[in-house]
């Protein structure tokens, strides 16, 4: 289970701005293009109201929320495959994260420098989308190199392997010289599974987020109107924030005082917790919770997942030794005010091993080791 997700984009874009305000931890940000070299890794709580609300009616002496990880790397020129900018080596820290958030530059400002001397995000996105292409196509390519000789092997068990790859690896070269992603390329799971181990970075799902100045936000600016057009042609979402006022609120020290400055300006969740929640989304991922007087906590799993394996997430002895899972929806607590008047109603039922754990539910698992 993958929990991350990579931040990509042309330099000086506001990446490491939404990046520190996103983690609360300082990257260094400045107005010169390649500021970041060394990729900064930080670890987001992931919002969700359910958990305050569950802890309200338990009352934990501990809340411990799901997390998600974040990466943010050097900026991409056009050219960076062929060693421009910083090149593209970099892009190696964010082969293995689970999805990407491309960041856009949708906002004025003549002292920020822009790498090509003006402001358009349909031409920005499509240098990076060409990068990450070459980028992919490296990989491609010499792993095609390497089924040469695997496809001789005396070992038919690594030559068959080989066969079966060869063909889809030649689809994705092709697409991949075309400028088009990876993932635009039909395959079934079997044919993903292949080729999964090359972590090609234009497989993973992307969103666009679309960085306007704070007076932005309340209506699209024609930047944004444009990415918005690219993203529903290319199947991806949009989340539009201010890097700036992200991290004005960043700053500020209580929960308080941050919702405040929210309702100042208009806007109900800030953009940050909107972009974690669609990352959180985008990665496949789900939350269940466990609930007791000691604490009350998000355990994050992926989509479609089964009792067992949840429980597994906790501990590996609860999935080797599962029993069954005392199961309800927080939708039921919060209508029912108490694990005793749900047990009352018969809400609180006995789920087996083939039970598919679904987003809010709160599990106590029984096991046996
Ligand atoms: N006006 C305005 N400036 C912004 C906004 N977001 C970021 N900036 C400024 O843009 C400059 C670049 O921001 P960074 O976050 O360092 O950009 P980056 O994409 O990480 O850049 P590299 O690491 O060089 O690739 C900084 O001076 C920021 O203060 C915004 O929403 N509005
Ligand atoms: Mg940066």
């Amino acid at each position: 289970m993958q929990l991350n997700c990579g931040i990509v984009g042309l330099p000086n874009v506001g990446k490491s701005t939404i990046f520190s305000a996103l983690t609360s931890a300082p990257a260094e940000s400045a107005n010169y293009p390649f500021c970041t070299i060394e990729p900064n890794v930080g670890i987001v709580e992931v919002p969700d109201k359910r958990l305050g609300m569950i802890s309200e009616l338990i009352t934990p002496q501990k809340i411990i929320p799901a997390v998600v990880e974040f990466v943010d790397i050097a900026g991409l020129v056009k050219g960076a495959s062929k060693g421009e900018g910083l090149g593209n080596k970099f892009l190696g820290h964010i082969r293995q994260v689970g999805a990407i958030i491309h960041v856009v530059r949708c906002f004025d400002d003549d002292d920020i420098v822009h790498v090509n001397g003006v402001v358009d995000p349909a031409s920005d996105i499509e240098i990076i989308g060409i990068e990450l292409a070459l980028a992919d196509l490296e990989t491609v390519l010499k792993r095609q190199e390497n089924l040469v000789k695997q496809m001789k092997s005396h070992d038919k068990k690594i030559s068959d392997k080989a066969k079966a790859a060869d063909p889809i690896l030649k689809q994705i070269a092709n697409a991949l010289e075309e400028g088009r992603p990876a993932r635009s390329v039909e395959l079934d799971k079997i044919q993903k599974e292949l080729i999964s181990d090359l972590h090609l970075i234009t497989m993973k799902q992307q969103l666009y987020c679309c960085n306007v100045n704070e007076d932005g936000l309340d209506s699209d600016n024609e930047y944004v109107k444009k990415v918005k057009a690219l993203a529903q042609k290319d199947d991806s979402q949009v989340v539009v924030i201010s890097g700036k006022l992200e991290s004005e609120i960043a700053d500020l020290d209580s929960q308080e005082e941050k919702n405040e400055f929210l309702e100042a300006a208009g806007l109900e969740e800030s953009g940050l917790d909107q972009l974690i929640r669609t990352g959180y989304d985008m990665l496949g991922l789900n939350t269940y919770f466990t609930a007791g007087e000691k604490e009350v906590r998000a355990w994050t799993f992926p989509k479609g997942c089964k009792a067992p394996q949840a429980a597994g997430i906790i501990h590996t002895d609860f999935e080797r030794g599962f029993i069954k899972a005392e199961s309800y929806h927080c939708t039921d607590l919060f209508e029912y005010k108490s694990e005793l008047k749900l047990k009352e109603a018969g809400k609180i039922r006995l789920e087996g091993k083939d039970y598919q754990v679904l987003d809010g539910d709160v599990l106590n698992f029984r096991f046996n080791v």
